[in-house]
């Protein structure tokens, strides 16, 4: 019989092993020999220039902090706003729309506001199509997340909470938004058992992120997002953190073909002011074959990064040897792994006006 945390506690302990030695200095994974065709070797790690902030087009080459790098060339946010979203010439960025955001171009999809009676307080597990095994007690830990009042108006009377309080190097018994009917994938991405519906190529999640400590800051506190199957395994990664000048956003993709997987990591934005919601957006673009798929990401309408997924990760990384393959993707994963943060519990992050699905 399939057991989701036999499978991914394996999974885990090899990935939480590799991550921590790879990624303790949020550092991508150091390169001493030649970079695959199509990378560049900057600092030291092999990176795609045409996706780099920091090298963008080539090595060294930074884009503002109003800019993004699309194709090798820093471009203004005026030029890359998210629909829905203007451009302020006062401000010098794209400014969201007050309304409740809507995805209209979705064929596949989800919303969750998170409110009652639909999402009593309380657990998540088995509410609505989500699973959170662990924190209902039937995993590998019981973390610190559930739905809880928010006390901010733009979120309604409740959210989904979630803080690292609690952490382990397990993925299945982790928090789950209801999957999608369908899923998005390559031709040859796979499903274990995870239905596969009417398969798609792009995928989207949004939401709005809010410090639960609005007017302080909660050392250590980390948690992270990711388009997912159902099971951990995770095709792309946003990760949220508290700093002390304020929220700060990080992300991965995995750039070359190389064993183990060249894993690179770039802060895609800090300094996010706590007492505020911030709008997130990551889109998913699979495109059959290696070292092609696109992600983009946006916060607070500004698309602020262009980069690809994980696919290579799972076609050649040996610790995927299990099922060497890209996976596809139905849901969106909030996930507390790393180093706890006892100091959090009870508190973390606030999600809400979750949206995701495929197009
Ligand atoms: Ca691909």
């Amino acid at each position: 019989m399939y057991n989701p945390y036999k499978y991914t506690a394996v999974l885990a302990f090899l990935s939480v092993a590799c991550w921590r030695q790879a990624h303790a200095a949020g550092d991508s994974v150091p390169v001493t020999s030649t970079c695959d065709s199509g990378l560049t070797r900057c600092s030291n790690v092999c990176l795609i220039t045409k996706y780099s902030n920091d090298n963008c087009g080539r090595c060294n080459r930074k884009c503002r902090d109003t800019e993004v790098c699309i194709s090798g060339r820093c471009q203004s946010f005026s030029q890359s706003c998210m629909d829905g979203a203007s451009w302020s010439s006062y401000e010098h960025k794209c400014v969201c729309s007050t309304k409740t955001p809507y995805v209209t171009f979705l064929r596949d999809k989800a919303s969750v506001n998170f409110e009652p009676p639909t999402y009593p307080k309380g657990l998540i597990h088995n509410v609505d199509g989500w699973k959170a095994a662990g924190s209902a007690g039937s995993g590998c830990a019981i973390y610190d997340e559930g739905v809880a009042a928010s006390g901010y108006s733009k979120f309604g009377q409740q959210s989904f909470r979630i803080s690292n309080a609690v952490t382990s190097g397990c993925f299945g018994d982790q928090a789950f938004a209801k999957p999608i009917a369908g899923s998005v994938g390559e031709t040859g991405a796979t499903a274990d058992v995870f239905p596969v519906g009417v398969k798609r190529k792009n995928f989207l999640m949004q939401f709005d992120i809010r410090s639960a400590v609005p007017n302080a800051q909660q050392p250590g506190l980390f948690i992270s997002v990711s388009p997912d199957r159902g099971d951990g395994s995770r095709m792309s990664y946003l990760g949220f953190s508290d700093t002390a000048n304020g929220l700060e956003v990080i992300f991965y993709d995995v750039e070359g073909k190389t064993n183990p997987a060249n894993f690179v990591s770039e802060v895609i934005a800090t300094g996010l002011d706590r007492s505020k919601a911030h709008r997130i957006r990551l889109t998913l673009q699979v495109k059959d074959g290696p070292s092609n798929d696109v992600v983009k990401v946006y916060i607070n309408c500004n698309l602020v990064k262009v980069g690809t997924s994980w696919e290579n990760y799972y076609r050649y990384d040996t610790e995927s040897h299990a099922e060497q393959s890209v996976r596809i993707v139905k849901t969106v994963l909030f996930r507390s792994g790393g180093t706890a943060a006892p100091g959090t519990s009870g508190n973390g992050f606030f999600f809400d006006n979750l949206i995701y699905g495929a197009y």
